[in-house]
């Protein structure tokens, strides 16, 4: 089986684009892209360390993923405080159990931190979703976002992500939107058409932020102490009707029910169509 030569494949790293360079160069075409010169400007950057959340919520239960590492599909949700968290994730975690600060909206957590950051120019969303990842030394397995597109701000620490492009899909062992492959390196005997996939690969830095384009694979790998906030938005011609309201759009559930309720909304409409129309 070949092996993943050439590679990894280069991802464009942009100084603070305009808008219209964003959306020509990146956001229509589908290419992910490094932004410096934003995150770095936010006043999330020059405090959001350990101590500065114990400050604000030393005693707050906050609810905490446990999971084999990189097998998210498998996490499971426990309340920890914010102080039992950061003294969990300050030591190099033992075994393959890995805790993990990670998909929980920012204002239902940690509301006091909303004003640390802003909104990027470049979501064009009245509303976008705004998550906070904080952890070290876990994998997140490789999943694409199959309703919208994706900012990864990096506020400090540093993550490594992998990227596939869509068309990468038929060697990654898909099932939903999520691939099969929980450990990095990829054991090439258990995965060997992950020998032939292009990938890109990038260092996310402190103040620095990734583009992911919808349906774009990614795995992200944080070896370090790394606090970050994702911004999630959709893409509105995409999602007219789905998700049902109350399911947060990206719940694995969905990915079970999406391909019937896109069948019934095709028979909806072939049963509307005027005859010979
Ligand atoms: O940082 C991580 O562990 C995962 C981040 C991610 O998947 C995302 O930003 O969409
Ligand atoms: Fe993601």
């Amino acid at each position: 089986m070949s092996s993943n030569k050439d590679l990894p494949l280069q991802v464009d790293r942009i100084h603070a684009p305009s808008i219209e360079e964003f959306n020509r160069l990146y956001a229509e075409p589908g290419k992910p892209v490094l932004i410096t010169g934003v995150v770095s400007n936010w006043k999330a950057s020059a405090i959001w360390k350990p101590q500065y959340f114990n400050s604000i919520a030393r005693d707050r239960q906050i609810p905490v993923k446990r999971m084999r590492n990189g097998a998210y599909l498998d996490a499971r949700t426990e309340l920890m405080t914010v102080a039992d968290y950061l003294h969990a994730v300050s030591n190099e975690q033992d075994g393959n159990e890995r805790f993990y600060l990670s998909e929980q909206k920012v204002e239902d957590i940690l509301p006091e931190i909303i004003d640390d950051y802003e909104v990027p120019v470049y979501i064009n969303a009245k509303e976008p979703l705004a998550v906070c990842y904080i952890g070290s030394h876990v994998y997140s397995q490789i999943h694409y976002h199959p309703l919208g597109k994706a900012l990864l701000c990096v506020v400090s620490g540093r993550k490594r992500v992998k990227l596939f492009s869509p068309d990468q899909t038929p060697f990654l062992y898909p099932k939903y939107n999520f691939s099969m492959i929980e450990e990095e390196p990829v054991d090439l005997d258990k995965y060997p058409l992950y020998g032939k996939t292009q990938y890109y690969e990038c260092e996310v830095k402190a103040g620095e932020m990734l583009f992911f384009p919808i349906y774009w694979w990614h795995g992200v790998e944080t070896e370090e102490f790394t606090s970050a906030v994702v911004f999630f938005w959709n893409d509105p011609r995409k999602l007219r009707w789905f998700p049902p309201s109350g399911i947060p759009w990206y719940h694995p559930l969905l990915f079970e029910i999406a391909p019937w309720f896109f069948k019934a909304k095709k028979m909806m409409k072939q049963a509307l169509k005027p005859i010979g129309g």
